[in-house]
C-alpha cells in the first residue's frame, strides 16, 4: 500500500510542486523469484515534487518500509570493490580525525552487511550496525560485526542511549533518504551522538540528479532527495549543525555530511548553500525543465536500441541494480529488446528485475554468450565494471551508458 503525502517530509509546508512523474513502478529491489513469475506484482506511482518553503525535493507518495525492505532484501554493498574502497578510506580518516580507540563507539545506521564498519573493528574500535535487512544483517553478524537488525528511529535511539550507549561517530550512508520518518530519524541521530561527537552521513546530492539527468535514481526506496541547503534547515530543526559538507562521485553524485551537536558551519557550508542559491536549486524554477530533459532521454534510449535490434545485435545488459528497475520500467524496455542482466551479487542471480522480468546471471555469461552490446544499468560504477569486463570489450563487446544521455561506448 502508498499514501499520497499532504505535507513536506521535512518541514510540514503544504507548498510542494510536482517536477516529474515517471508513472507506476514496481519496487526497485523487489527481484521477483522463478516460482513466481505468473504472480502479479505491485506497481505504485514514482512521482517527485519540489517543497518551496525549505528546497527539499521529494517522494510524493510513501511505501512503507516494511513493505520496501523486505526479509529478502538483496542489496549487499561488498559487491563493489569502489565501494568498500570509499569505506575504508572514510574509516581511517575518521579514526584518525576522532581519535577513535577502544574507548569509542562507532554506531552504523543502515550498516547493510558490515562493509564500512569492518574497518572500524580492524582497528579494534568497538562497533555496532544497525540494519532491518535480515539477509545483509546475518552477513555482517557472520563477519564478526555486532549488528541489531531494526529500523533506527527515536525510540530505539532512546533505548540505547538508557542502555549508556552514546557514540562517539554515528554513521549513515545511504538511509537519509530511505526514512519515511525524517525528523524522528534525526532527532535520533541528535540523541545518540556524544557530546563532542559527529555525525558522517553520505546521501546522493539532488543536484548531480537534476544536472546528469539521473532520474533512474528515483524509485520507492528513496523517499528524499537533498541539496544543502535543506539539509541544513532539517538538522538545524534538531539542535544540530551541519558543520561541513564533501562532494564525491559514488552513487553518481553524492554529499558527505559531517554533522555535531555543537560548533560553527565552515566555508564548505557556506560555499554550498551561496551556490545553490546562486544556481536556483531554492526555487521551483530549476526543477521545471527536468521533466523534458528526461522524456528526451527516453526517446533517445529507445531509438538508440530500436537500430541496435533493426541491425540484428543482440543486447543484454550489466547490474540488476534499483536504477536499472527504474530505468527500464519507466523507458519501456524489456525482453523483447533485451536478453538477460548480469551481476556478481549470487543473492540476486536466477531471480528476475521488477517489472520487465529480466533473468538475472552471472557476468561470466557476457564472455560465454558474447551479446554484440550491452546496457549499463550500474553506470556510477562503469569504471570497475569496464575494467573487468575488458576482455569481453577486447572480443568486440560494446556498452552503452543510458545516463546523461544514451551512448555507446566505443
Ligand atoms: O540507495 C541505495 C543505493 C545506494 O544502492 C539502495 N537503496 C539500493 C542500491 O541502489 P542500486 O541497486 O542502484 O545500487 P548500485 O550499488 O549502483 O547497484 C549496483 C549493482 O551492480 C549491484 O547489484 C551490484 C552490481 N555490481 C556488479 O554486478 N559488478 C556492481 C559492481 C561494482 C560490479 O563490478
Amino acid at each position: 500500500m502508498h499514501q499520497l503525502i499532504q505535507a513536506c517530509r521535512s518541514c510540514g509546508a503544504r507548498e510542494l510542486e510536482a517536477i516529474l512523474s515517471l508513472g507506476e513502478t514496481p519496487l526497485a529491489d523487489a527481484l521477483v523469484e522463478a516460482a513466481r513469475l505468473e504472480e502479479p506484482e505491485p506497481f505504485y506511482p514514482l512521482e517527485i515534487a519540489f517543497c518551496a518553503s525549505c528546497s527539499l525535493v521529494q517522494l510524493l507518495q510513501t511505501v512503507s518500509a516494511e513493505t520496501l525492505f523486505t526479509q529478502d532484501y538483496p542489496y549487499y554493498s561488498s559487491f563493489s570493490d569502489a565501494l568498500v574502497e570509499h569505506a575504508r578510506l572514510n574509516a581511517e580518516r575518521l579514526i584518525d580525525a576522532e581519535r577513535l580507540g577502544e574507548h569509542s563507539l562507532v554506531v552504523e545506521l543502515a550498516s547493510n552487511d558490515g562493509y564500512l564498519l569492518r574497518h572500524f573493528a580492524k582497528q579494534g574500535v568497538p562497533v555496532l550496525g544497525i540494519d532491518p535487512a535480515e539477509g545483509p544483517a546475518r552477513a555482517a553478524q557472520e563477519a564478526g560485526i555486532p549488528t541489531l537488525r531494526a529500523f533506527f528511529d527515536r525510540d530505539l535511539a532512546a533505548c540505547l542511549v538508557a542502555e549508556g550507549k552514546r557514540a562517539d561517530v554515528v554513521l549513515a550512508n545511504n538511509v537519509l533518504a530511505h526514512v519515511p520518518d525524517l525528523n524522528g530519524f534525526v532527532a535520533g541521530i541528535g540523541l545518540l551522538l556524544e557530546p563532542h561527537g559527529v555525525a558522517v552521513i553520505e546521501a546522493p546530492y539532488v543536484r548531480d540528479l537534476i544536472d546528469r539527468c539521473e532520474f533512474d535514481t528515483i524509485y520507492h526506496e528513496h523517499h528524499c532527495y537533498f541539496s544543502v541547503t535543506a539539509l541544513r534547515e532539517l538538522f538545524a530543526r534538531h539542535g544540530l549543525v551541519l558543520s561541513r559538507v564533501e562532494h564525491y562521485p559514488v552513487h553518481g553524485g553524492s554529499l558527505r555530511l559531517f554533522v555535531r551537536r555543537e560548533g560553527e558551519p565552515d566555508e564548505t557550508v557556506r560555499g554550498y548553500l551561496a551556490d545553490e542559491a546562486e544556481h536556483g536549486l531554492v526555487a521551483a524554477g530549476y526543477y521545471r525543465d527536468f521533466a523534458a530533459r528526461v522524456a528526451g532521454v527516453k526517446e533517445g534510449l529507445l531509438a538508440l536500441l530500436a537500430a541496435l535490434k533493426a541491425e540484428g545485435a543482440r543486447i543484454a545488459a550489466y547490474g540488476a541494480a534499483a536504477k536499472g528497475a527504474t530505468l527500464l520500467n519507466y523507458v519501456g524496455v524489456g525482453t523483447e529488446t533485451i536478453d538477460y542482466v548480469v551481476d556478481r551479487n549470487v543473492h540476486k542471480q536466477g531471480r528476475y528485475m521488477p517489472g520487465v522480468r529480466l533473468p538475472i546471471a552471472d557476468p561470466a555469461r557476457l564472455l560465454s554468450d558474447r551479446p554484440d552490446y550491452v546496457l549499463l544499468l550500474a553506470w556510477n560504477f562503469a569504471d570497475e565494471i569496464l575494467a573487468q569486463q575488458d576482455a569481453y570489450r577486447r572480443a568486440g563487446g560494446r556498452f552503452i551508458v543510458p545516463v546523461p544521455e544514451p551512448k555507446v561506448l566505443r
